[in-house]
Parts: C-alpha cells; sequence; structure tokens
C-alpha cells in the first residue's frame, strides 16, 4: 500500500485539486506544504488545522526540490522552472488524480475525449447508479478525485473524467475501462503541440492490460490511431460509420451488435439532449454500462431521466419564437462546430473568447449553411472575424449583454442563439461556468422585458 507516512509533499495549486490533496496527504500522516501563485488563499487556511503549512504569492524553488514528493493540480503547468528544478533533484511529480488513485479500493472508469467528457462521465454514473451500482462521479467534472478515497469500498466505481492536464502527469494511474470519446486540437496554449496533447490524453490507456476494457469511438481515426497501443479489450462504438461488432445505431435504438446478433439497450426516443454528438455520448456511456453488467432496462431510465448538463447544449429559454442555447462548455472549435451542426437554419452563433488554437476557419462552411450572423466576442473578436468573414456576416460586440442583445434582434423572429464561443472564457469571466449563468441570466432579463 502506497505511504506518505512523514514524508515531505507539496502540492502546488490550492483550489479544488490542491485542497482535496493537501487533506488528503496530511490525513495519511504527509509533511504537507500547499503552494499557491495567489496572495490570499482564505479556504486554504482550515488546513492549518490539520499541520499543513501554506505558502501564497508565489512557489519557491525550495519548497519544489526539498520535497520528496510533488502533487500538481491540474491547472498548473508542469513545464514551470520550479517544478523542472523538483524533476532535476529527481524528486517524483505527479498529479492529483495520480495520487488519489494509488489509494482507490475500487475500480476507476475514466473517460477523456476533446468534447463531451462531462456529460457522458455524468451519464455513465447514472447508468450505474440506475443499475444499482455503489458509484461515485467526479475529476475534471468538477469533483476532485482525493475527496473519493475515504468513502472508497472495493465494490465502488469511481466514474472519473480525465482531462488531458490531468492524465498528462500520471504514472500508474489504471482505469479498469478506459473510454476515449474524440480527438480534435485543444489546449495548444498549455501544450506544445497537438502530439504533446494527444500523447496526453492517450495516457489514458497505458496502465492498462488484457483484463481491463478500451470504449473507443470508432467514427473517430484520430480515436482508433491512439488506442491502436492499448493492451485492454476494446469495445467499439459507432453512430455514423457501420461497424459488425461494437454499439450502433438500428431500427431507432442504440443496440450492441455481435455479428448477426444485435441486443437492445436504450430507445432512441429517451434520449433528450439538443445535438446529434450527444448522441455519441450515450452510446460510450451504454457501452461502459454493457460491461459494468447495467441492465437495459436500467440504462434506458437513466438516459430517459437525463436532460443534460448546465452549460452543454442547454436549452434556456424561448422568447418571442426565438431559441437561447447555452453551450459554453463549447470551449474548442470542435465542441463548437458540434453544437452549430445541430441546428439547421436561422441561426447566430456567438463566437470568441480567450483563444485556445485550433483552425477557426473549420466553422465557415458549417455556418454559410446555417447561420444568419455571428457575434464575435472577446479578446479572439479579430480572429473571429477573420476567419469567418465572407462565409457569414460578423458582428464585433465587445460587452456580453450588448452582444446577446444583438444576436436576439438578428435572429428575430424564429431564430436560434446559440453560445458557442469556441474559446476560453478566461479573458472576460472566471470559467466557463460562470460566462454561462451570465448568459442565462441575460437571456432571463430579455424575457421579462419582453413579457412587458
Ligand atoms: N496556480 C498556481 N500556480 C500556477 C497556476 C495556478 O499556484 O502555476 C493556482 C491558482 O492560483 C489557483 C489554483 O492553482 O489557486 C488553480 O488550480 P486548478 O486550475 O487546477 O483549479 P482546480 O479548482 O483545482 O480545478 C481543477 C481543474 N482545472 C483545470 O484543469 C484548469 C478543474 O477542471 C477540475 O474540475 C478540478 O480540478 C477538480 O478535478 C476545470 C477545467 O477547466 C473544469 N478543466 C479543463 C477543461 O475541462 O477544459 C481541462
Amino acid at each position: 500500500m502506497f505511504s506518505v507516512d512523514h514524508m515531505r509533499v507539496t502540492v502546488a495549486g490550492a483550489a479544488r485539486s490542491g485542497l482535496a490533496a493537501a487533506e488528503l496527504l496530511a490525513r495519511r500522516g504527509a509533511r504537507v506544504t500547499l503552494s499557491d501563485t495567489r496572495a490570499v488563499v482564505p479556504e486554504a487556511e482550515p488546513l492549518r488545522d490539520l499541520g499543513v503549512r501554506l505558502e501564497v504569492g508565489g512557489h519557491t524553488v525550495a519548497t519544489f526540490t526539498n520535497a520528496d514528493l510533488v502533487v500538481l493540480s491540474p491547472g498548473v503547468p508542469p513545464d514551470q522552472p520550479v517544478v523542472q528544478a523538483a524533476r532535476a533533484r529527481g524528486v517524483p511529480v505527479i498529479a492529483e488524480i495520480e495520487l488519489a488513485s494509488r489509494w482507490l479500493q475500487g475500480r476507476v472508469i475514466a473517460i477523456t475525449g476533446t468534447k463531451g467528457k462531462s456529460t457522458t462521465t455524468a451519464l455513465t454514473g447514472r447508468i450505474l447508479e440506475t443499475a444499482g451500482f455503489k458509484v461515485k462521479v467526479g475529476g475534471n467534472i468538477g469533483a476532485p478525485l482525493s475527496a473519493q478515497v475515504s468513502e472508497s469500498t472495493p465494490e465502488t466505481f469511481h466514474v472519473v473524467e480525465a482531462s488531458s492536464f490531468q492524465l498528462e502527469q500520471i504514472e500508474t494511474f489504471h482505469p479498469w475501462i478506459a473510454v476515449m470519446l474524440n480527438f480534435s486540437p485543444d489546449h495548444l496554449d498549455r501544450h506544445p503541440n497537438v502530439e504533446a496533447y494527444a500523447a496526453a490524453k492517450a495516457r489514458i490507456f497505458e496502465n492498462q492490460d488484457a483484463g481491463d476494457w478500451a470504449v473507443i469511438n470508432a467514427d473517430d481515426p484520430a480515436v482508433l490511431e491512439l488506442a491502436r497501443r492499448g493492451r485492454a479489450r476494446a469495445r467499439h462504438f459507432a453512430r455514423t460509420r457501420a461497424i459488425a461488432d461494437g454499439t450502433v445505431i438500428d431500427g431507432g435504438w442504440i443496440v450492441v451488435r455481435k455479428g448477426a446478433a444485435a441486443d437492445r439497450l436504450v430507445p432512441l426516443a429517451a434520449v433528450h439532449l439538443l445535438g446529434p454528438h450527444l448522441v455519441s455520448d450515450v452510446m460510450a456511456a451504454a457501452t461502459v454500462g454493457v460491461i459494468a453488467g447495467a441492465t437495459p432496462a436500467a440504462m434506458a431510465a437513466a438516459v430517459d431521466g437525463f436532460h443534460g448538463l448546465e452549460h452543454a447544449m442547454e436549452l434556456v429559454a424561448d422568447v418571442n419564437g426565438v431559441r437561447f442555447v447555452n453551450d459554453s462548455k463549447a470551449t474548442n472549435v470542435e465542441s463548437a462546430l458540434r453544437s452549430i451542426e445541430s441546428f439547421d437554419r436561422d441561426l447566430v452563433a456567438i463566437v470568441g473568447g480567450k483563444f485556445k488554437g485550433g483552425d477557426l476557419r473549420l466553422l465557415r462552411d458549417p455556418l454559410r449553411a446555417r447561420a444568419k450572423a455571428v457575434i464575435a466576442i472577446g479578446e479572439a473578436r479579430p480572429l473571429v472575424r477573420a476567419a469567418l468573414a465572407g462565409a457569414v456576416d460578423v458582428h464585433e460586440v465587445e460587452a456580453f449583454d450588448a452582444a446577446i442583445a444583438r444576436a436576439y434582434e438578428i435572429a428575430r423572429p424564429s431564430g436560434v442563439v446559440l453560445l458557442a464561443p469556441a474559446c476560453a472564457s478566461f479573458d472576460m469571466f472566471r470559467d466557463y461556468a460562470e460566462r454561462g449563468r451570465r448568459f442565462k441570466e441575460e437571456v432571463k432579463r430579455l424575457e421579462l422585458r419582453a413579457k412587458g
């Protein structure tokens, strides 16, 4: 059993992941220093009672080089000098999910991909719960894995959303089921290139063996390629390709096909999510359900009761015939592309924010075919204009509320206003959730005004 008793452990980043990791480590007997660049971190103060030392206002080299172990929060870039100095001194540097996973007693079902991770993670959790299993849902979805350790039992399924930032720093993290939903360029502000981002994602399969499962999107050639070297048994799902073996759509049902036989899992009529791409996520979750032993009835009931996550293709309101859809979670080009393609016509898309890389020109054709206009917001306004001008009318609007009001005017009388930024939110908001909430507040205001 992994022990940190009396070890000097430095945890970098004192937000959700770092606070949970520091608490876990302190309770397991480590001498913990929690280090953060912020000058004041009030949330960390209670940890002093557990003996945790706080270092605020920056990371000092000694705190990292004198440690026996360094644990990184996902948002802390691993290539910064203090981390490199620790590594150069032979200090192991691991991710918070790596730390937590060393103490989990239950099995890990890890879900990664560029788009749809949170939806699939949440739905997988619901399916397994409905089937009567003991389930904990966490990871990148917002609940650090470290906080699940104390409640982990051998029967627990830990359904873990795993981001590239987390997977980048694993060592022994070993999912019983690893799911890869899709792959396209993202996070190029953090990873040096697409290859590095891909390599981080592919690490989800790295510690799997023949007793494990890899759930793979066979519609996506990049996923097939990244999964090729894995040793786990593969289960494919495909929404748009005909495959002889795996989870497919047939006669209005999600079915699992094996040669000539096909078992019905979930009727498509039970899927209440906006956008065909979300059906792929449902298929991935159902495939995990089959492996874990959930009955089709439990799966169908869970899917039927699932109306999606906040900020992920969330239908906010219908104001005088104009529908408002919040996809603030569409923080990369691929996600925005999928959400735009979910509508047929009269679309007004709000695009922009802090650009993370990717090719915005991929949005040209889909927008040309269905959009009345694009409202460009945030730092990326000029990039959005340069990428899309000529294919669709682009209006640059500085203030977020004004952007929404302009979108509404253009979408009238019966269009769709879609927040699908294709960019991160950090230029204007704390995170995508705040951006989504602000969108919804503004829509509510429009709704009240429209009602007089
Ligand atoms: N900090 C430092 N040094 C640095 C950088 C940051 O000390 O060099 C500090 C900041 O001052 C702050 C803390 O680190 O106090 C922030 O750490 P964090 O960004 O890891 O924040 P957490 O709250 O711990 O959230 C992390 C994930 N954040 C990121 O990956 C950026 C959350 O994913 C995740 O839900 C949470 O752990 C629980 O597991 C969010 C996310 O945006 C949702 N993820 C990206 C995405 O989905 O695209 C990958």
